[in-house]
């Protein structure tokens, strides 16, 4: 029965841990505005991905069965700039709708949520052509705690977030370690 129950907190520590770090990929979601005079709107998801990010996008308003190059450019939308990396073609259906994942390992999340990167989609492939849809992505901003303007020394949103698991997993390990004394106690009573 005992051994049981400190079984049951070695499951409940393992089923946290995992809980805690699938919240802990920082995240965030933008809105593609129609540039260009054309009528392609839609969303792209960046996600921490290890060392990388993964950049979901997903867009309507195409020409239908027409292919559309991406990339994440330095600057803005207002004000562009070049390439920094290409994202993964969009083929749009009969609809005019597509979408593409791309998972990037020559970026962080950090680098491009520093507020000077920004998506764009074109008016076709190879060569891309005019913008036709983009967003701006924005800096990431600390997750919790820190006054505003006030932030914690070298700390950047990124790195509190995923200071958040291990006092978290500190914790538990801690409590594991009451439980076990405490059944090492009520057998030594017990005898
Ligand atoms: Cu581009």
């Amino acid at each position: 029965m005992r051994k049981l129950s400190v079984f049951g907190v070695l499951l409940l520590v393992l089923a946290t841990i995992g809980v805690a770090s699938a919240q802990s990929a920082p995240s965030v979601t933008i809105q593609m505005q129609a540039t260009g005079g054309s009528k392609v709107t839609g969303t792209a998801t960046l996600t921490q991905a290890g060392n990388g990010v993964m950049v979901s996008v997903k867009l309507s308003g195409f020409d239908p069965s027409t292919k559309h190059d991406g990339h994440i450019h330095v600057g803005s939308c207002a004000a562009q700039g070049g390439v920094v990396v290409p994202l993964n073609s969009i083929t749009a259906d009969a609809s005019g709708a597509g979408s593409a994942d791309t998972t990037e390992n020559t970026l962080t999340y950090a680098q491009v949520t520093d507020g000077k990167h920004y998506v764009q989609y074109h008016t076709s492939s190879n060569p891309p052509g005019n913008p036709v849809s983009c967003a701006d992505i924005p800096a990431a901003v600390p997750a919790q705690g820190g006054a505003p303007g006030a932030p914690a020394a070298g700390l950047g949103g990124v790195s509190q977030e995923s200071g958040f698991p291990v006092a978290l997993l500190a914790g538990l390990l801690g409590l594991m370690v009451v439980t076990g004394a405490g059944y090492r106690l009520v057998r030594k009573n017990g005898k």
